[in-house]
């Protein structure tokens, strides 16, 4: 505005000053526009009117428009949970207290498993706030709640357009009394493949710091080295560290000779040499049957007294709350489930059942049922604005086929989107039936993220080229296998249980290089101060977490910021108007912060322009805005 009036000023325009200045420095008129966060919102707003939602879409179906409504929350604070132990105890003492609990304690993955199960890890941080008081008044005795970690922190920037810091930041001032539980890759954090170490201990110092409680720790292989750094990077940052060991196979199989009882409680015995305070058995498939359960937790329990264990498991075969119940009745101290409306198939099992089944019994939960109703409404009617995500339009029941192909839940729903969404619907049984195959080429090794996206590359490579496993194994030295399998073999993800497959692995690497040992051993250590210098040239808010959110993901986080730039603060708008925008005519308020609200009104749709261009005209807080989109379409 200032450059505009020195511009239409008289005596300027008659050349009465001197403007040598200017005339040598053209640069100084390359202007920004400069936009207020409203103007970009409604900028967001034409945009997804005119041209449709920004995220990527699997299905094309409309979020429904049922609003979810929240149940009524006391006004008074929540009542002390497990979390408040924690904070006098420390980690030692809340283990303590956790063992020594009367009946069984459940940790709720609504926030985070469930969703990336069955919804594409897309539900936003502003459905996740709506529910959190509700969850902190009513769910106060739970052991946890997972709502970080996995997928969850990509996925925030890239397809949400929101920072995964401020989710934990947000939940945790509204939950202030359940301890809150995060999923680590071991030493890749929260990425897919390794990190330097001082960004692993970075990251969990962070999480820590905003926030986060319980760190469930595991490493794609089981790999011990990669997992004691991950253990350790949580166990400095003061946080209670959960060592996971990834299940796979089926320790009541006497044909299943290769992860055996035995195997699991050597393991297990590692970790808790290696300190962890709390012992987890994570059965990303759901391989997991009741038989096997008793036999898993009996022998850790009667070996490891005094640990507390924790079990997570995913339904997608159906028997996951017949397996909770039993690992519960064998000595678990807590067990993973997901509210209702957000569990079963690949997700967690229901809340609702396993409450109701364990009620009256030595492993009663002491979570009230009707509560259980009420939070399971509000996630009905809010899964519902994800229908585009929503794994249900193409999957429509469990399937017991996983005991055979052992495909972790979030994975198994993601092939099964990709081959129903290429038309290829009865492709999926083939992918599934080769990627038992690619596992025997591999080794038989844990899969689960990133070595199941391994399987699932070299599965889906052998059906695109018409490969079984025999062809693959006897033309390896000619084949071009997906970078994943290379590097794999070359030892980037870490070292497999009994060792890479032979003569397989020398075939593909011929005369490749191969890591010994931890991978991050030899990797060098990230400069921070350099990255937060990088960041600040080119961005004038970046925060502490801003850079843990650069280290992980370079590039994913200066698209967010640059989306952030343009778009404005897009994580305020609800879920409907974030995915299509209002319908003409349709008044909505955007809270931008407590007390600054903005009532919008969409006003109308413009003609096409010569310049590929539609005019959306809004009314802002009552005057009358326009935004100018390029049509896409
Ligand atoms: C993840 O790594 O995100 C998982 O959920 C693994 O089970
Ligand atoms: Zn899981």
């Amino acid at each position: 505005p200032f450059l505009q009036n020195v511009l239409n000023n008289n005596q300027f325009l008659h050349g009465t000053v001197d403007t040598q200045f200017i005339d040598e420095n053209p640069d100084l008129f390359n202007l920004k526009p400069v936009q207020n966060r409203a103007q970009k919102l409604l900028h967001y707003l034409g945009h997804v009117m005119v041209n449709g939602p920004t995220t990527p879409i699997p299905v094309k179906a409309k979020p429904s428009s049922v609003d979810p409504v929240v149940p009524p929350i006391p006004m008074n604070d929540p009542p002390p949970g497990f979390r408040d132990i924690l904070l006098r105890e420390g980690p030692e003492g809340f283990a303590k207290a956790i063992r020594q609990h009367k009946g069984l304690l459940l940790m709720d993955t609504t926030f985070r498993d469930a969703h990336q199960s069955l919804l594409a890890t897309r539900v936003r941080t502003h459905d996740l706030k709506n529910i959190a008081p509700f969850v902190s008044h009513n769910f106060n005795n739970l052991f946890s709640l997972e709502n970080w970690g996995g997928a969850t922190f990509d996925v925030a920037m890239r397809f949400l357009y929101e920072c995964p810091w401020r989710r934990l930041q947000e939940l945790r001032e509204l939950i202030p009394n359940i301890p809150f539980q995060m999923l680590l890759r071991g030493a890749n954090a929260v990425g897919y493949t390794n990190y330097p170490d001082n960004a692993v201990f970075k990251f969990c110092e962070v999480a820590k710091e905003n926030g986060m409680d319980i760190f469930r720790v595991f490493d794609s292989l089981n790999y011990l080295p990669n997992m004691i750094l991950g253990m350790e990077a949580a166990g400095r940052a003061g946080g209670v560290v959960e060592a996971a060991i990834s299940y796979t196979g089926d320790v009541a199989d006497p044909t299943r000779t290769k992860y055996t009882l035995d195997y699991y409680v050597n393991l297990a015995e590692e970790l808790v040499k290696a300190g962890t305070h709390i012992l987890c058995i994570k059965d990303m498939a759901g391989l997991l049957k009741p038989k096997s359960s008793d036999m898993l937790i009996r022998a850790l329990r009667d070996r490891f007294p005094n640990i507390p264990i924790h079990v997570h498991t995913h339904d997608t075969a159906g028997a996951g709350v017949a397996s909770m119940l039993a690992c519960a009745h064998a000595g678990a101290d807590i067990v993973d489930v997901a509210v209702d409306s957000m569990s079963g198939m690949t997700s967690q099992p229901s809340m609702g059942a396993l409450v109701a089944c364990a009620k009256g019994t030595d492993q009663d939960t002491g979570i009230q049922l009707e509560k259980v109703f009420d939070y399971s409404e509000y996630w009905e009617v809010a899964r519902g604005l994800y229908s585009a995500f929503d794994c249900t339009a193409t999957m429509k029941s469990g399937n017991a086929d996983v005991y055979e192909n052992e495909i972790p839940g979030g994975q198994y729903t993601n092939l099964h989107f990709q081959a129903h969404s290429m038309g290829l619907g009865n492709k999926f049984k083939e992918v599934k039936k080769a990627y038992a195959e690619a596992n025997k080429i591999l080794g038989d090794v844990i899969k689960v993220t990133p070595s199941s996206k391994i399987v699932g590359d070299l599965a889906q490579f052998m059906v695109h080229n018409g490969l079984n496993r025999e062809q693959v194994e006897t033309m390896a030295d000619e084949l071009s296998f997906p970078l994943s399998v290379v590097e794999y073999m070359q030892g980037y993800v870490g070292i497999p249980y009994g060792g890479f497959p032979e003569p397989f692995r020398s075939k593909v690497l011929k005369d490749l290089p191969r890591i010994e040992g931890r991978p991050g051993a030899s990797l060098p250590s990230m400069d921070f101060t350099k990255l937060e210098e990088k960041l600040k040239s080119k961005y004038d808010d970046i925060t502490p977490e801003d850079i843990m959110s650069a280290a992980m993901y370079p590039k994913v986080f200066e698209e967010y910021k640059d989306f952030g730039s343009q778009f404005g603060p897009v994580e305020c708008l609800n879920t409907r108007l974030f995915l299509e925008g209002p319908k003409i005519a349709e008044e909505f308020e955007v809270e931008l912060e407590r007390g600054k609200t903005l009532h919008i009104k969409a006003l109308a749709l413009g003609d096409l322009n010569k310049a590929g261009q539609r005019e959306v005209f809004f009314e802002l807080n009552g005057q009358l805005r326009s935004v100018l989109v390029k049509d896409t379409q």
